[in-house]
This record gives C-alpha cells, structure tokens and sequence, in this order.
C-alpha cells in the first residue's frame, strides 16, 4: 500500500511505553499505516524493539528518520523529514547530506520520501531542537508550503502541530494552494471530532501522543475517517 493512500496513521514513539493489549487495539483498528517516529530518546534499539513488535501485523509500517543512527532494514517505506522553517539548515539539508554520506548506499530510493515539515507550535519539542520559525502569518505558513511543493517538488508535506491542535484555517489554506501536494497533519487529534476537523482538509491525519493517553480517544479517530 502506497502513502498516498493513507487517510489515517498512527504515530508510534520507540521512547514510550505501549502494552501488548494496547497495541492489539492498534493493530485491529482500521488505521492505514503505523509510523515510528520520535524527538527524544530514539535510538537502534528501541526502534527495533518497537519494529519487531509490529512487523508481522499486516499494516504498513513506516519509519520516520530523525537520526541516523535509527536506520533498520525491513520497513516498509522510510519517511526523511526537513523542516522548511528551521532556523538552521542542519534541519533543512545537513543532517540529510551527512545521512547519506554514511547510509546512502543502503537505501532503496523508492522506498524513501521526503517529507517538507511545517513546525507551527513553537512549544514542541521538534520546534526548540530545530530553532523552527513558528510565527509565521497564514500567508507566509502557505509560501512555505508552496515553496516545498512547487519549488523543492517534495512528495509530501507535513503540517505539524505536535503537542496541540492546530489553526484549521491555516490548514485549509494550504490545501486550497495546494490541492495536489499529499498533505499530513499530525498535532492535537485525540477523538473523533478533531480527525474530523483536519481530516476534512488533509490527506492523511497523523494521531501520536493520545495513543498514550486516552487509548479510546485515539481509536475513535480511526472511525472518524470512515
Ligand atoms: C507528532 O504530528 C504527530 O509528530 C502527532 O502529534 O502527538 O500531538 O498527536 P500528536
């Protein structure tokens, strides 16, 4: 299955603690596609603990890189993230060029796609460890993503709020400039009147933290979408 599919995905973190009862609930849920992905304490061996956990569930499983040191074989498809709005370019390009320096050989470039990441809530953690510009005015959030669309051609971009809901209209704005870029939102979605709400504008919804606390919560966001 192909991402451009996707409506719904699950953020799992390698960092934080997930029952096996818990992630049964995932696996039978309805969702597209699990993404492992993290800010803070990710590394080889808890990504591959969560990996192995996963991989036999029958639901593509995708890892979002955000560090090298992350890389394991045998995901489905691999996610490179760059902030379009970082304030240094380490986060657009730097990190990306001494990845592949070391690991290029490795991929399978079908297999990657490039995410150009809007970080609009500057008390995320992913906002303060890339020095993410998040004061942008909704004209300057849409140039942005028109420049990762039309100028970078990046395969996908990422509206991310991680931690809290986002501005609706901010992302409603993107998509009328964008109607054919895939657009993800991932920040605040924890039931199913908040997928509603920026399902309605995005391709694909990302719900992460509400897997961890209010387990209904975020299962009621799979039926949301259907
Ligand atoms: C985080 O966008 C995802 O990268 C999901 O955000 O954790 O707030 O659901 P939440």
């Amino acid at each position: 299955m192909e991402f451009q599919t996707w409506r719904h995905v699950f953020k799992l973190d390698p960092n934080k603690e997930l029952t096996d009862e818990a992630l049964q609930a995932l696996i039978h849920s309805g969702t597209d596609a699990f993404l492992i992905g993290g800010t803070d304490g990710i590394d080889a061996e808890n990504t591959f603990a969560l990996y192995a956990r996963v991989r036999d569930a029958g639901i593509p499983i995708a890892l979002e890189i955000s560090h090298p040191s992350q890389v394991i074989h045998g995901f489905n498809h691999y996610f490179v993230p760059t902030v379009l709005n970082a304030g240094t370019p380490e986060w657009i390009i730097g990190h990306h060029a001494r990845a592949f320096e070391r690991y290029g050989h490795f991929f399978d470039a079908r297999l990657v796609t490039a995410q150009g990441y809007l970080v609009l809530n500057p008390e995320a953690k992913v906002a303060d460890v890339t020095a993410a510009r998040c004061d942008l005015t909704m004209e300057e959030s849409v140039a942005y993503a028109e420049v990762g669309h039309h100028l970078f051609r990046l395969p996908s971009l990422y509206i991310e709020y991680s931690g809290r809901l986002g501005n609706p209209d901010v992302v409603k704005e993107i998509r009328l400039a964008l109607p054919d870029a895939h657009l993800f939102y991932g920040g605040g979605i924890e039931g199913e009147e908040t997928a509603r709400l920026m399902g309605a504008h995005v391709d694909t919804i990302v719900v992460g933290n509400i897997i961890y606390e209010d387990l209904a919560g975020a299962l009621a966001t799979v039926r949301a979408l259907r």
